[in-house]
């Protein structure tokens, strides 16, 4: 219930010079005349107040600010009082402020309600828990520029393209002589190319964009005993898997995320590939194998270069996945140095010993294509990409005499990519979709 008042503590769990608790709704006020010493009439002022308990006694001491609504974060009334940062004190506010007239707020509801207001849009809402959770600068500046609305504005023009089309389309069709007039087909095309060309660099760059906040998914893979763990292990700097002599050891699948040169990437280290497996356990590992390979966005497909006999058979051809593959040979050190392995393709690494190991990052980096992020427009999620998809799928098979010959369907189609690109800002989104996000947003935000 959007009526409720609602209370937090906006600041992150821990001690701190200061914490802040966060009050908003229509009796934010009410609620807050109890627990400070002063007057909250006039917003965006700093007062200096003792903060006191629903009995009245004195919590601690601080500085309160009165934010009127609609202009504050919420759109409604907000107070933020600023106390000492210790947990013991904040909790105490957020207590008697729900034994007065307030509740806790769910997670992200702060956010939710600015949304439901009309402050922001979906996607910029998105961008709020992006900024909290960006792991580098770069994601830092994308979120913030998703944030002040640079993708929501790109969508926005978008779908103006596209109702625009369509009005023209309809226009036409009630007027069937203008279908008819030799212009109208090119005159159409040309603009369905442009707005085409426009989806499809979007959806480029937000692809960039959701990389950057979600992280590129490289999957190590390869037979038993390869030394996928201890590359992991290399990868991350931290004994994050078991490694052992024993084959099949990695069941289920690991995933760590951690950052590459700056950019944040989730490596998943699997069950190693092989036939003739008696353990269930073992074979649902390398089911899970499959379907991280699935996902990936790059695989190493790491061998064990010692290997003389392959271990049964070599997988590596039969994968399936979008992800390029990068072969790589490990345990480099056990080879004796007259051998020339630089005339072979491929990688060679050591995982125990740590050579080759700073080519294989070059290389994983060069295969993501993140050099792309250097210009990082803006952060974007996986449900914009999807629906930028759906949007071009919905036109991209209309040809130029499609708008001659029948003007009804590519009309349709036309209202079927709006309706895709709508759902980007939230503009008919469902609770489902609503509580999905939020949920996923820390308290007090
Ligand atoms: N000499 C040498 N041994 C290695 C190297 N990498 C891994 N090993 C050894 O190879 C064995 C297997 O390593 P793991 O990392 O557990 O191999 P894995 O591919 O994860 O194996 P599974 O989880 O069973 O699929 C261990 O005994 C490691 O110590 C390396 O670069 N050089
Ligand atoms: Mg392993």
């Amino acid at each position: 219930m959007l009526t409720d008042t609602i209370v937090a503590v906006a600041t992150p769990n821990g001690r701190g010079g200061v914490g802040i608790v966060r009050l908003s709704g229509p009796k934010a006020m009410q609620v807050a005349s109890k627990v400070v010493r002063v007057e909250l009439s006039n917003s965006r002022i700093t007062n200096y107040t003792d903060f006191l308990d629903s009995k009245g006694d004195k919590i601690d001491t601080g500085l309160v600010v009165f934010f009127k609504g609609p202009n504050s974060y919420t759109g409604e009334n907000v107070i933020e009082m600023h106390m000492h940062g210790n947990p013991i004190i904040l909790g105490e506010m957020v207590r008697a402020c729900c034994e007065l007239d307030a509740r806790l707020a769910r997670p992200g509801e702060f956010t939710e309600r600015a949304f439901r207001a009309g402050k922001i849009n979906l996607v910029q809402a998105e961008a709020v828990a992006d900024l909290i959770a960006a792991q580098s600068v770069k994601a830092v500046r994308s979120a913030q520029n998703t944030l002040e609305g640079h993708f929501g504005n790109v969508v926005e023009k978008l779908i103006l393209q596209t109702q625009e089309i369509r009005y023209q389309l309809e226009a036409a069709i009630d007027f069937s002589d203008d279908v008819s007039s030799p212009d109208f087909i090119p005159h159409m095309f040309g603009l369905h190319k442009k707005l085409l060309e426009g989806l499809k660099s979007l959806l480029a760059s937000a692809t960039q964009g959701a990389k950057l906040s979600e992280g590129f998914k490289l999957v190590i893979a390869g037979p038993p005993n390869a030394g996928k763990s201890m590359l992991l292990n290399r990868l991350v700097q931290s004994e994050r898997a078991i490694v052992s002599s024993e084959a099949g050891t990695t069941r289920d699948a690991i995933n760590v995320e951690c950052r590459l040169r700056d950019i944040p990437v989730q490596i998943i280290d699997t069950a190693g590939l092989r036939e003739d497996v008696e353990s269930s356990i073992e074979k649902e590992g390398i089911k899970r194998t499959y379907a991280a390979i699935e996902k990936a966005d790059l695989v190493i497909y790491l061998k064990d270069v010692t290997s003389t006999v392959p271990a049964g058979r070599d997988y590596e051809s039969d994968l399936v996945t979008h992800a390029k593959i990068l072969t790589v040979f490990n345990k480099l050190d056990k080879l004796p140095e007259t051998n020339k392995l630089e005339k072979n393709s491929g990688i060679y690494i050591s995982a125990l010993s740590g050579v080759g190991v700073a080519n294989l990052e070059d290389a994983i980096i060069e295969n993501f294509d993140a050099s792309n992020n250097e210009n990082v427009e803006f952060s974007a999620r996986e449900r914009h990409l999807i629906a930028l998809k759906k949007a071009i799928n919905a036109i991209d098979a209309i040809e130029d005499v499609s708008f001659g010959a029948s003007p009804e369907l590519v009309a349709e189609d036309y209202r079927e990519a709006t309706g895709a690109l709508q759902e980007i800002g939230g503009e008919y989104s469902t609770e489902d979709l609503l509580g999905d996000i939020f949920s996923k947003f820390c308290i007090g935000k």
